[in-house]
């Protein structure tokens, strides 16, 4: 298959002090502005500004904190001429950061968080949304980590947050799909997944993915540190990207816009 556009890189800047994969590092102002500039000497597509961990067993920040967070954060990397996506599930952050110059929300719920997002979304009809595939809160969402079929359910619960979006006014072009690897599902569950992403596309928009040192590759590997995990997340970016995949969601940058232009020659 030839490869005309290249898989997207989205660089992951989580400004929480418990994101699990990269310690709480970039929780202070000025080591989040400088790990942003890397990122974007690096080929960085699009910056992922997060203020509220969603790893499993998390709890909710304060919107005031989520707030006090990830605005400056945008409000500093807008003129830097870098797209921006605001990782939030509530509808008043994603309001503040599209004022502040983020172009994208990506919004793990799919609208299901926050009643007021499609609304939002649908009122902002130049700014992308990203629907991820969740059944429920990080603190026991492993709990719904239940399916038969998880593909099939995936795909099905996914058609069903397009359909509510679209009756809410969001248009087609704003939407973006991702799976939600590791949100109320287990390391066979991602596996299947990510192993039928040809299924997933013929849903007919974007792919977003985004595995980048999740558990299930440390339970593979049997590395137990995050940092440990790159290469795995290195070896699926690879295979996404040949599959035409429309973006990736990671911490490291570099190695993943790499390992894309080499995807695109060997398709060319
Ligand atoms: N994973 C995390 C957070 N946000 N957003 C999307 N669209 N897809 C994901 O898979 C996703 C996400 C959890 O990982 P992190 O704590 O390393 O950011």
């Amino acid at each position: 298959m030839k490869l005309t556009n290249p898989t997207l890189v989205m660089g992951i800047l989580n400004v929480t002090p418990d994101s699990f994969a990269d310690g709480g590092r970039h929780f202070d102002f000025d080591a989040a502005i400088t790990r942003a500039k890397v990122m974007i000497a690096e080929g960085v597509d699009i910056i992922d500004v997060g203020g509220e961990s969603t790893r499993p067993g998390s709890e909710r920040v304060s919107v005031e904190d989520e707030r006090d967070r990830t605005i400056p954060v945008i409000t500093e990397l807008q003129p830097l001429g870098v797209s921006i996506s605001i990782d939030t599930t509530r509808a008043e952050i994603a309001r503040a950061a599209i004022a502040a110059g983020a172009t994208m929300v990506n919004d793990v719920s799919g609208g299901l968080a926050d009643p007021a997002m499609a609304k939002l979304i649908a009122a902002n009809p130049l700014v992308q949304y990203v629907v991820m595939h969740w059944r429920g809160e990080s603190v026991d969402m492993q709990s719904r980590a239940v399916y038969t079929d998880v593909v099939k359910e995936v795909k099905e619960e996914l058609d069903q947050r397009v359909t509510a979006l679209l009756a809410a006014g969001v248009s087609p072009e704003q939407i973006i799909l991702d799976p939600g690897i590791g949100f109320a599902k287990n390391g066979k569950h991602n596996w299947e997944l990510l192993r039928n992403i040809d299924r997933l596309q013929l849903l007919g928009y974007p792919l977003l993915v985004g595995v980048s040192r999740k558990r299930f590759l440390g339970d593979l590997l049997d590395a137990s540190n995050p940092d440990d995990r790159e290469s795995a997340t290195l070896a699926i970016t690879t295979e996404l990207a040949r599959q035409g995949v429309w973006g990736v969601r990671t911490h490291s940058v570099k190695p993943h816009v790499d390992a894309i232009k080499v995807v695109m020659e060997l398709n060319s």
